[in-house]
């Protein structure tokens, strides 16, 4: 035989099944809270007999619904999954041990799990029961679609993703602050999705005061509405603000210890959460993150204004940037921009953005990018 054609073939059957335990995962995006997606495949004699999708944590792991459902024929089959199998008791006990268990008689993995309880650990296991474990197929996808959870569980922060709807100028409002509608409705309706796909959305005070946001996920599917956080250093939200009337989602509001107490208490009763982060006159951004992260909040998407989008910037707590730029110009000397923040005095200082994405939403410009502060 032609062992390199064989070898060949073995990749194109591992790409498909891989791609389809991809799948199972995408579709799961933003329903696992802090833990990552992870989809699974069994396969046996060439046809499918297991699949399964990690949806919600504290509920069963990818892994162990695809096995639930091959039975007993997982003995001898091939198990793809889109994350290292886990070798630790979390909320469920290890994913590694039901694969032993099954008897299966090989696991192909896209990347493994940089959670430090596991990270290696589940296919060192794999591999000593006499398993053949293959590694790094289709792993940028897999890595990508976990980018959230793999910032977490390494550092406990929130990972946090700039949305903005700008001009071509950079304008996020008109110098009369209107602001209604920069963007289309395509790049309106995936804002909805990037609302569900991410724990929390946060804003700063001037925003509710300006346009009284509801900020809760309005697309029909998927429409998971995300914790609301308000950065509100001088506690100015007033108590019949809808993000406080409204009860359909979580409230929370970043604020000064030196913040009017009697203030905080009302809101307090009104039934928002408050979490004080810094002494000084506006909120420590910083350990308003670690204090997010200690609270379980994984990632947040940040939908300005131009002042904390710019205090974020600043701050080195903005991981990825996805600017929504309509081919219009509205001009203003005083028209709000993206990012409103002293800025650099030469344009080597400038933060640039890394593995950047151009598409289009519908007529608007999407450009993606990671920030890259040196
Ligand atoms: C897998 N398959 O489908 C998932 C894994 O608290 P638990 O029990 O839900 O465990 C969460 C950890 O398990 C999470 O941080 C990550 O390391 C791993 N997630 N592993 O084998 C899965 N969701
Ligand atoms: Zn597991």
């Amino acid at each position: 035989a032609d062992w390199g054609v064989f070898a060949f073939m073995e990749v194109l059957n591992d790409s498909y099944y891989m791609g389809l335990a991809l799948e199972l995962a995408a579709k799961a995006a933003g329903q696992t809270g802090i833990n990552p997606v992870v989809g699974c495949v069994v396969v046996k004699e060439g046809r499918i007999i297991g699949v399964g999708t990690h949806l919600k944590r504290g509920t069963g792991h990818a892994e162990v619904h695809a096995l639930q459902m091959a039975g007993d024929e997982a003995e001898g089959a091939t198990v793809y999954v889109t994350l290292e199998p886990c070798s630790h008791f979390g909320k469920t006990p290890p994913c590694c041990e039901r694969i032993i268990a099954a008897k299966a008689a090989r696991v192909v993995v896209a990347a493994t799990d940089p959670n430090p309880q596991v990270a290696g650990r589940g296919l060192e296991r794999l591999r000593e029961s006499g398993i053949e474990v293959t590694v790094g197929l289709l792993e940028e996808k897999s890595r990508s679609m976990n980018e959230k959870f793999n910032k977490y569980i390494t550092t406990k922060l929130p990972f946090v993703t700039l949305k903005t709807a700008s001009t071509l100028d950079g304008k996020i409002a008109s110098r009369t602050g209107d602001s209604r509608w920069i963007t289309g409705a395509a790049a309106r309706e995936q804002v909805h999705t990037l609302r569900h796909q991410h724990e929390a959305i946060m804003v700063g005070i001037a925003t509710v005061l300006a346009d009284d946001p509801m900020l809760t996920t309005r697309a029909e599917v998927p429409a998971i509405h995300p914790v609301r956080i308000i950065v509100d250093s001088k506690l100015r939200l007033p108590l019949d603000a809808r993000v406080v009337t409204d009860r359909s989602a979580r409230t929370l509001v970043l604020t000064t210890e030196g913040a009017d107490q009697a203030k905080g208490a009302a809101l307090e009763a009104a039934g928002v959460e408050l979490v004080r982060a810094g002494a000084g006159e506006h909120v420590d951004l910083k350990e308003a993150m670690r204090k997010l992260g200690e609270a379980e909040i994984g990632s947040i998407l940040l939908e300005g204004g131009g002042k904390l989008n710019g205090a974020m910037l600043e701050a080195g707590l903005i991981d990825k940037i996805m600017i929504y730029m309509a081919t219009k110009i509205i001009g203003g000397l005083q028209a709000p921009g993206t990012f409103t923040f002293d800025g650099f005095e030469k344009m080597a200082q400038a933060i640039e953005l890394e593995r950047v994405a151009v598409e289009m939403a519908g007529e608007d410009i999407c450009i993606a990018g990671y920030p890259a502060y040196s």
